[in-house]
């Protein structure tokens, strides 16, 4: 089975070494060197271009090297009847749970009161509650929300998620649908989104949701920069309704070097690190559903394009 690889920011190397010990058969074609359109009956991609994939008449099966897949349903040649499954991967899984939960101990541990602090040598304590008085929410609690929620949890947060479903998780307050969300916010004075971007979330993260927070509050985005109106983010951290935002995906990236995001005091940000994919893992998931491609059996981890993830 030939194999189109096309990747903004992969190594196709990396990926066919990743691949190859599992499929000493593979051929992996990189674009834009694919010989004859007519043999790619797979797809391993992150951000191809539009119109990319609608060129492979033979195409059974697009896999993204990525979590998300809103860099494939935007495109408006997407070939539709081709079955979309995105990386689900334990690896990325603990690396997100990992940044989720550094950047909530640290707004927690009010490490950016602290460092204002330092940078004008000011020696002020200030009151510090104990995790188990910290109310966390999280927003999706999917494969990597509900890992991040109960890792939180075990650190003793008060711990609250969000789903399109009624979901029921130990230890974690569950809210769902629209009607959840005032009510998600209203108890959240740390705010984590992990959601996909859809049409139904994006712009989630605006000057509503901020508002029916606790004043003082901060937020995390790790999911997508859609996620977030900017403008409103801005405007609640100057008026003191937010006191600080963690931030790892925009609207654009790389982030504008004149975007007021890089300057501002209460926002720290990384570039897109909290949870990269890694080939040597994440290429058993995809091995595993292009053995079941070709023993024609369910495909693993199947994107819905009607939701949109
Ligand atoms: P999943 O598909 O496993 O989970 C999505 C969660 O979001 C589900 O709980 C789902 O609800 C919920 N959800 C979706 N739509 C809505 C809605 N309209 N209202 C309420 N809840 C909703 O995704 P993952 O956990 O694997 O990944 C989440 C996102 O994280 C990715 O799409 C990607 O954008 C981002 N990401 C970022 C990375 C980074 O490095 N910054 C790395 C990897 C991923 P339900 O359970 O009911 O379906
Ligand atoms: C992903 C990402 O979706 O890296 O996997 O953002």
């Amino acid at each position: 089975m030939a194999i189109l690889f096309r990747s903004t920011s992969d190594s196709a190397e990396a990926w066919r070494a990743a691949l190859r010990p599992h499929l000493p058969e593979l051929d992996l074609r990189v674009w834009p060197d694919v010989g004859d359109a007519d043999e790619i009956e797979a797809a391993l991609v992150w951000r191809p271009e539009p119109g990319l994939l609608a060129r492979f008449p033979k195409l059974r099966l697009i896999c993204s090297l990525g979590a998300g897949v809103d860099h494939l349903l935007r495109d408006p040649e997407l070939p539709r009847q081709v079955p979309i499954v995105r990386l689900v991967d334990p690896f990325m899984t603990e690396a997100m749970s990992e940044y989720v939960l550094a950047q909530v101990l640290r707004l927690h541990r009010q490490d950016h009161v602290y460092a204002a602090q330092q940078s004008r040598r000011v020696w002020r304590e200030h009151p510090q509650p104990n995790a188990g008085a910290r109310r966390v929410g999280v927003l999706g609690l999917g494969e990597l929300g509900s890992d991040a929620a109960r890792k939180l949890a075990v650190f003793g947060f008060a711990v609250a998620g969000w789903s399109r479903s009624e979901k029921r998780l130990p230890g974690i307050e569950s809210f769902h649908g629209p009607e959840g969300l005032k009510a998600m916010a209203a108890r959240s004075e740390i705010l984590v989104c992990l959601l996909p971007l859809t049409a139904e979330t994006e712009g989630v993260l605006d000057a509503a949701l901020f508002a029916a927070m606790p004043k003082g509050a901060a937020i995390v985005n790790a999911a997508r920069g859609r996620h977030l109106v900017d403008a409103d983010l801005l405007a609640a951290l100057d008026s003191g309704q937010l006191a600080a935002a963690v931030l790892d995906v925009f609207r654009e990236e790389p982030l504008p070097r004149a975007h007021p995001f890089w300057r501002h005091p209460r926002i720290v940000l990384t570039p897109h690190v909290a949870a990269a994919t890694h080939a040597p893992t994440a290429a058993l998931s995809i091995v595993e559903n292009l053995r079941r491609l070709a023993d024609g059996k369910p495909l693993h981890h199947v994107v819905d394009p009607a939701r949109g993830y």
